[in-house]
């Protein structure tokens, strides 16, 4: 099956708007940098890089007759809030795991941002004590049973709608939807710098563009602090996903590449080089990073075009994945 087989259920706005950042590139002084918008790629709940995701696996929930979207991430999750406005778009019921992903001492931690936002949604949000990890939890294991026995039928999406057999699908498309918007540009990226945490979006992007004529450099900004799992689940998915949309070829694996310098030590907690790419990218530009995920793959992207690693002639496209709820979480950062 080729990727314009499977069926997509409209959730974005159309494509999602792509621009030049100015002043960022002439500050730097090196490659031009433009950036691609997923975090006003819909009207729902401030969208982001789930609800591209999405599209591809609402097909699936409503032809397995589920009435329930049970998904999982940290208190401040963009994942699950995006879940929780398909949830409500679509008329199903939503119950979200939130767990305590992020040792961050904000007292409103688990009551504004994100989660607040679920909670308006009508999602049921659960709090459950336990720590970051992608991976398959007892929990959300739990919730799936209880929406069972409750007489509901549950349709489960893991953390980041990553590991799930259409996860990279909507990243898969991102990168056909690129290629449209750099032949009505006449421009060309030869540089695409994106966050990873649990894959699939970077994933997808590598599937996609490696079904493209012309190679590029897809480089993902590890902001887990846990580089081997995201490096495993990035490479797995990529190649699933290959699979899935008989791409005809093997992935090499100098086709994944996810760098770990600016993710700090912990998921979550931002260091310096974010917080200075959150400040630059505000004062340059008024386009708003979080501390989480973008903060740390524009810190990244800074990095590599300020060295010259990304050369002077490259065009690189910043990939926004949203994220800005979480700052409200993260008041102390910016008092002064
Ligand atoms: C997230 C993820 P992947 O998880 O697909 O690698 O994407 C990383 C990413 N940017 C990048 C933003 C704004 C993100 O929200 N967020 C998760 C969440 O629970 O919100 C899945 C971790």
């Amino acid at each position: 099956m080729a990727i314009s087989d499977f069926p997509r259920y409209p959730l974005l706005f159309g494509p999602s708007p792509v621009h030049p950042l100015a002043r960022l590139s002439e500050h730097l002084g090196g490659a031009k940098i433009w950036a691609k918008r997923e975090d006003v790629n819909s009207g729902l709940a401030y969208g982001g890089n789930k609800t591209r995701k999405l599209e591809y696996l609402v097909p699936d929930a409503i032809a397995q007759g589920a009435d329930t979207l049970v998904s999982i991430g940290g208190y401040q999750s963009n994942h699950t809030r995006q879940v929780a406005a398909v949830a409500a778009k679509i008329g199903m019921k939503c119950v979200l795991v939130q767990e305590n992903w992020v040792n961050w001492p904000d007292s409103l931690n688990d009551r504004v941002g994100n989660i607040m936002l679920s909670r308006i949604m009508g999602a049921e949000v659960r709090i459950d004590p336990a720590g970051f990890g992608i991976g398959f939890k007892s929990s959300w294991q739990r919730a799936l049973d209880d929406v069972r026995n409750a007489g509901g039928v549950p349709y489960a999406i893991p953390a980041g709608a990553s590991d799930h057999r259409l996860g990279g699908l909507g990243f898969a498309n991102w990168a056909s939807e690129v290629e449209q918007q750099e032949r009505e540009l006449g421009i060309f990226f030869d540089t695409i710098v994106v966050c990873s945490v649990t894959g699939s979006t970077q994933a997808g992007m590598i599937v996609g563009f490696a079904g493209q004529d012309r190679p590029r450099r897809v480089i993902g900004i590890d902001a887990s602090a846990k580089i081997e799992e995201t490096r495993d689940q990035v490479a797995r998915i990529a190649r699933n996903t290959a699979a899935l949309i008989q791409l005809g070829r093997h992935l090499r694996d100098d086709e994944i590449t996810v760098r770990p310098e600016w993710a700090g030590e912990f998921y979550g907690i931002p260091v310096e080089s974010t917080l200075e790419a959150i400040r630059l990218t505000g004062r340059l530009e008024g386009v708003i990073i979080d501390p989480v995920y973008e903060g740390k793959s524009m810190a990244g992207l800074i990095d590599l075009v300020s060295s010259g690693e990304i050369p002077r002639d490259s065009t690189v496209l910043f990939a926004h994945l949203g994220g800005q709820p979480a700052l409200n979480a993260y008041s102390a950062l910016f008092r002064q």
